[in-house]
């Protein structure tokens, strides 16, 4: 019989992918067709992203679809949250693709806090304060080049824009909106009354639309550089959403750590949590698929490692890494990780020194000594996080979950054993392609629901126990 396939875009803050799913004998199976890199670009003094070299890679990955005569009946993207395209009257993009981890949006959450309170707002969106969240960038903007917000047509989250570029359609998705922070949390709809106190243009804000949701078929253009037709369909367009589907297992009783460039360690819940209580313990309650909301809280991740591995000049394999960890063990400082002084710096490793320093710590000094201050750090902050979850929820979780390319870190998943007490299982590394793909599937009926799309999932994919030092 035809195979029919299906192609998740999936694209990190760090590397993006092509990956065709499709059903064998009752499992989804995956092969990954492409993979290219995505790095931030200094422009004008901004950190940016390219965002004509990341639309060339999608086409690039399509392409390769065809060269291997696999056609996918449908195609997904999602991306990292909270970016966005201010368009114009024509469709061209206004300005550069600032990055989140730009620093334009300091100070703007007091230009926020002028016209709403911090509680207030939290009590409509339930959206977890980061400075980088798209409403502080919009007032950013607002501030700088006004000019721009004037002349916008329309705001297109990242992969909205790529979705347009393909089919000339300009659509937006909900689950990526709810990482705006203008996305009401009860009537999982636009926050018009909000924009209007903040005074942002309310006319580009398109309707919000659920995944499973069609875009359109690949311009005629588009189709003749890919060399097929194809249908290009809404996933959770938010990575993190789509990462969250694909957690292996309906339990309640587990909390998940997306574990990529950034950390989201959290639980799936059907209401909103807006509480003062929530809000201290900065909670997210981000929209997820079906209408659920994924509890969670940002934490800076892997992207700490990721900038001392390049500050030391990649001349280690992972394996090497853990061994130099195991060897610094002795050390006993930590920083909090979430502190802003880690989220762009021009050295990760002289952050981690300045903030030993300015704590009355000892400083890390070596490389082993560098490595377990930062493993050790992220390894606190989720024992934390569990630890308010437990709090806020009033209940025990008793497995964590760790899904994404970061639960390949055998000395992490460790460590989380370690610091938790849970039982911790690692996999799929794939996830956020895995949820995607699970999205197209769902709308073509591969699967009745999510529950059914998931039990599938924990039986198609690797995912493993990890021991603790004892066993
Ligand atoms: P994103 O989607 O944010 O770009 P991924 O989910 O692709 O991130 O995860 C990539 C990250 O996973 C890498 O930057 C690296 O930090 C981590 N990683 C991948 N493989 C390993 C490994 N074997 N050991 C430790 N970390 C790993
Ligand atoms: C993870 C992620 C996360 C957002 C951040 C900007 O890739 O989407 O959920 O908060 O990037």
């Amino acid at each position: 019989a035809e195979i029919t396939y299906y192609l998740a875009v999936d694209i990190g803050a760090s590397s993006g992918r092509h990956i065709l799913g499709w059903m064998d004998k009752g499992k989804i199976r995956m092969e990954e067709i492409y993979r290219f890199e995505n790095k931030l670009e200094k422009r004008n003094g901004h950190l940016c992203w390219n965002l004509d070299h990341l639309f060339h890679e999608v086409v690039e990955g399509l392409r390769k679809c065809k060269e291997l005569d696999r056609i996918p009946e449908s195609v997904g993207i999602d991306t990292w949250g909270v970016d966005f395209v201010l368009l114009d009257a024509n469709g061209n993009v206004l300005g550069n693709t600032v990055a989140y981890r730009d620093g334009r949006t300091k100070g703007m959450d007091e230009e926020v806090y002028k016209v709403i309170s911090e509680s207030e707002l939290y009590g409509r969106n339930g959206i977890q304060k980061q400075l980088f969240n798209s409403i502080y960038q919009l007032m950013a903007i607002k501030k700088e080049a006004p000019q721009l917000l004037a002349r916008a047509d329309r705001f297109l989250m990242i992969p909205e824009y790529l979705n347009y570029r393909l089919t000339g359609v300009a659509m937006n998705e909900y689950t990526n909106a709810t990482t705006t922070q203008l996305v009401n949390a009860k009537t999982q709809d636009w926050d018009f009354e909000l924009m209007e106190m903040l005074d942002l243009p309310t006319k580009i804000f398109g309707e919000l639309n659920m995944p499973k949701t069609v875009v359109g078929p690949l311009s005629s253009e588009m189709a003749a550089r890919v060399g097929f037709q194809t249908t290009v369909v809404l996933p959770a367009t938010h990575d993190t959403g789509s990462a969250v589907m694909a957690v292996p297992t309906n339990s309640d009783d587990s909390i998940y750590l997306s574990s990529g460039t950034w950390s989201l360690m959290g639980i799936e819940r059907l209401i909103p949590d807006c509480t003062e209580l929530s809000r201290k313990h900065n909670f997210t309650n981000e929209g997820g698929y079906h209408h659920r909301y994924r509890y969670l809280k940002n934490i800076m991740g892997m992207w700490m490692m990721q900038n001392i591995r390049r500050e030391f000049k990649h001349k280690y394999t992972f394996e090497e890494l853990y061994e130099l960890a195991y060897i610094g063990r002795y050390f006993t400082s930590t920083v909090d990780v979430n502190d802003d002084m880690f989220l762009a710096p021009e050295s990760m490793i002289k952050a981690l020194q300045a903030y030993c320093e300015q704590t009355g710590q000892e400083k890390p000094e070596t490389e082993c000594e560098l490595l377990y201050c930062v493993y050790r750090s992220l390894a606190k902050c989720y024992a934390k996080t569990v630890a308010e979850i437990e709090t806020v929820t009033g209940r025990k979780y008793d497995t964590i979950h760790v899904v994404g390319g970061g639960c390949q870190d055998k000395f992490l998943d460790r460590l989380l054993v370690e610091v938790t007490g849970k039982d911790v299982y690692a996999g799929p590394i794939e996830a956020t392609a895995i949820g995607n793909i699970m999205a197209q599937m769902l709308r073509d009926h591969v699967f009745e629901d999510l529950k059914e799309a998931r039990q599938v999932v924990a039986k198609s994919f690797d995912v493993k126990r990890i021991a603790s030092e004892r066993e």
